[in-house]
Formats: C-alpha cells, structure tokens, sequence
C-alpha cells in the first residue's frame, strides 16, 4: 500500500519506481490514494488493473488533501524526519487530518484483506494505518517500511504526539528502515524515551507488545537501468550531451527540487571549486536537473526562487562568451535520457543534507561504462553512503570539502576510478530492488511463523 505523490501526476520519486519494480513479481493488491479530490469521502474503491497489477484506490477531500497530505505529511513528518524542525509546522489541525486519514484508509481496506494475505504498508504517510487495521480486527502479519530516515530522538520529541506515533508503530509485526542508522535512531527512542527494552535479535518491547525492526536497504532494478544506459535512446542522448559540453567535463545532479536533497549546498561547492581552481573555469560544466515538487508547500517554492538566483549568481560571476559553467534545468526526463546523461558525466554530485537512501547514486554507477567509469560524490548524510563506500565521501555542509572532492574526482586516474566503480558496481546489483523486496518478505513470513507458534505454545 502507499500514497501517489499527488494529484494524479507521473511520480518523480524513487520510491513509486521501486513499488512498481517490486509489484511486477507479486501477484497482491496495491491499496492508496488515487491522487484525486472529492466533494466528501465516500470511501469507494476504484479497482483497476495496471501493469498486471491490481490496484484499489480512494479518493481524499479537500480539507484531508491540505491537513493530510500537504499538512501533517509533507509540512510535518517529512522536515523534521530530515532533521529540519526550523521548517516543520507543529498545527494540531494536522495532526487530527493524518489520524481522521489513516482511519478512513483502515475502514476502507480492512474488508478485502483476507486471513492469509500479508499486507505491506509503505511510508511515513501510513505510520498509524496498522494499528487501524489491528483495530478492525484484521490478524494478518502486516508490515511496515520507512522510506525516510528516522529522526534522533532529540527531534523527534519536538512532535506534541510522538509517544502515540510510535507507539501505533508497535501494531506491526515488522518495521523496516533503509539503514542501521535510522534503525539505531529508532531503538534509541524505545530504550531511552518510551522505556522499552531491545530483546537482542532485532526485537523491541514496548507498550506491551514486541515488533521486529532491522534495516533493508532498497535497491533499483539495476540489470534493467545498467541496460538501458545501452539502449538506442540512451546512447542519443550521451551523444547529445557530450556534444554540448565540447570535451568539457561534465558534473551531474538530478534531484527532485527538495530541501533535504543539498542542492543550493551542492552549488555553492562548485563555486568555491571555481573560485579555487582558476585553471578549471571554462573546463567543466556542472549539469542540476531539478524538476518542481510538492508546489502547494511554501519551502518547495522558496527552494525554487533560491536555486535559480544562485544558479543566476555563479553564471554572471563566471560565465565566458563561449561557457555557461551551471546549466539549472527544471524538467523532468524519461529513464532512459537520465541513464544517457548519467553516462555522458564524468562526475555524479549527490549531496543530500540527509535521505534515507537515495537511488540517484545508484542509478549513476548502474549507468557507467566499465571501461571509463565516471567518479561518484556521495553525501555521508545519504542513507546509499553505508553501502557505496567507494564514492568520495562528502560534507555537504563543508563547502571546501565539497570543491576538495571535485578536484579530486576530476584529476582521478582511470585505474581508480575503475577500481571504486567495480566495487560499487557490485553492491548495486547484489543489492538490488528484488533483493530489498525478498529480504522483506521473508522477514515478514517469519515474524508471521514466529507469533503463530508462540499462538499455538
Ligand atoms: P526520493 O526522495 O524521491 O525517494 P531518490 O531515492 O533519490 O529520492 O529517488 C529519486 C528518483 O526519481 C530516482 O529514480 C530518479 O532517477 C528520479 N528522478 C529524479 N529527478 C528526475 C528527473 N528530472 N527526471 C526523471 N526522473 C527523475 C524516497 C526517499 C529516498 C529513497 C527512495 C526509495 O527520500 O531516500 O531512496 O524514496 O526508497
């Protein structure tokens, strides 16, 4: 089950990628939002059939829509899971639209869930959707992933409900972070905050219940990206792109235009690599693919604003008659322009201020040739940095740091640069979406055998 990222439009997002790649094996139902605005909730289900898939949606109300979606969701949990509680917005009215929401979600799906069915809740905007689920009396091994990282308890503490938030986390039989990190985070607050104890083996009690919890990295469909980087459309577009840069190297970022993805970060270490390096204006271009999202947020359209002036501040420093050295494009490209362009960098420049894990990265490396792989930068702050140790590993608060690592990747010898992509050429295929997926499942499966003989003792 998970929540499209909005009023019926394509997803940008990594997360609806992944889904899809995972739903194509299962045969299951996708339970979510269809994207769409009612006059009042009625609760009916729209049923279709996509890709093989069947899928069962509901429209929202406008009022669940604002204090939901764009409320509680995306001005509450996404900030300050970020670590940015400067801009999460603390308003009781959403919290009471995010409950009012996930009871409605329960009421709606716990009918079609049968005895046997495993049921897979995706996100931070579903956190309580399991305990309304336990609620309407449904016994199913339900499980949870968190797309997002989990906040130090220190911030998460700042949310007026967070003891109830977690606690309806305790109504799954499995939670699922992206990384050791956000799972630490987690069994922080249980031991020091709600006085909960770890039972070793990945269990937790507390509030009078156990839950499993341990870290799945997710991962891409990395044999179907690393292909597509040699399909015809691909190929068009690292022509184009190489032809545009005239023998220049080319730096790329491609994010969704969000705060927590360290692009004005990212822009302000090129500058100061260009302030740095003289001798390399005019021989690099740094490419920031950055299509809008979540519009309706303010932070969103002041991002924008930001981006574009700084973007417009570096160019009229340093531009040349003959050079532009950012080229800010604001769009969105098909996988296979992205693998293309990807492949036409030399150096891929991720720098998130915190994500949980960030499959831009992984899409860069699965894009490379093997016999002249690009350099990737990669933040410590992104969950793919626990994984991918061979990328130049950044401070994306360090300005320095970040035009160190610029020079560095740029003067990189092939030898290296192979040697490093190798190595993370081979955690991104081992440790791909339908790794992720089986992992999962079968943590689920087991927690599901594990409460039914305890049932039966
Ligand atoms: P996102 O925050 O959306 O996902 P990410 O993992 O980087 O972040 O995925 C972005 C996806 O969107 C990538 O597949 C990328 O190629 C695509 N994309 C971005 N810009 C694009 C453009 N201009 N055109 C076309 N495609 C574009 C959330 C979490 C992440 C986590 C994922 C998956 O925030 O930390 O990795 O879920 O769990």
């Amino acid at each position: 089950m998970n929540v499209p990222s909005g009023k019926g439009k394509a997803a940008a997002g990594g997360l609806a990628m992944a889904l899809t790649a995972a739903l194509r094996e299962y045969r299951g139902l996708w339970f979510g939002w269809s994207g769409e605005i009612c006059e009042t909730f009625t609760g009916q289900i729209a049923m279709h059939k996509v890709q093989g898939v069947t899928t069962a949606l509901v429209d929202l109300e406008e009022g669940d829509f604002q204090e939901y979606y764009n409320g509680y969701a995306n001005k509450t949990l996404w900030p300050l899971f970020h670590y940015r509680i400067d801009l999460t917005a603390y308003a009781r009215s959403f919290g009471e639209g995010y409950e009012r929401v996930n009871r409605r979600f329960g009421e709606t799906v716990a009918p079609l869930i049968e005895a046997d069915d495993l049921v897979w809740v995706h996100d931070y905007h579903l956190i309580p959707l399991g305990r309304e689920l336990r609620k309407r009396g449904v016994t199913s091994p339900i499980g949870f992933f968190l797309h997002i990282p989990w906040p130090a308890r220190q911030l998460i503490t700042t949310l007026p409900r967070h003891r109830e938030l977690v606690e309806s986390l305790f109504a799954y039989d499995l939670i699922g972070f992206q990384t050791e990190e956000w799972l630490d985070a987690f069994a922080g607050y249980v031991r020091k905050e709600a006085g909960g104890e770890a039972l070793g083996d990945g269990r937790f009690r507390c509030f009078g219940r156990t839950v499993r919890a341990a870290a799945f990295p997710i991962g891409l469909d990395a044999p179907e990206f690393s292909a597509m980087a040699e399909s015809a459309e691909a190929r068009r577009t690292f022509e184009r792109m190489r032809r545009s840069v005239s023998g220049r190297k080319l730096i790329v970022g491609v994010d969704r235009l969000d705060y927590s993805k360290g692009m004005e970060e990212r822009l302000l270490g090129y500058e100061t690599f260009l302030n740095h390096h003289p001798e390399h204006r005019g021989r690099v271009t740094l490419l920031q693919i950055a299509p809008p999202s979540r519009e309706d947020v303010h932070a969103y359209q002041e991002i924008r604003g930001r981006m574009e002036a700084l973007s417009g501040r570096i160019n009229g420093a340093y531009a040349d008659v003959d050079w532009v050295p950012v080229r800010y494009v604001s769009r969105a490209y098909k996988r296979e322009e992205l693998a293309g362009i990807f492949r036409a960098a030399q150096i891929g420049y991720v720098t998130p201020l915190r994500d949980g894990m960030n499959l831009v990265a992984k899409e860069y490396v699965a894009a490379q040739d093997a016999d002249d792989p690009g350099v990737l930068i990669l933040s410590r702050f992104a969950g793919a940095a626990l994984q991918l140790k061979d990328a130049v590993i950044v401070n994306p608060f360090s300005q320095e740091g970040l035009a160190e690592a610029l020079q560095a990747a740029i003067e990189m010898p092939l030898e290296e640069r192979k040697r490093r992509w190798e190595s993370m050429m081979q955690s991104v295929m081992r440790e791909d979406v339908a790794h992720w997926r089986d992992d999962f499942v079968a943590a689920l499966m087991r927690a599901r055998d594990e409460a039914r003989s305890k049932a039966a003792e």
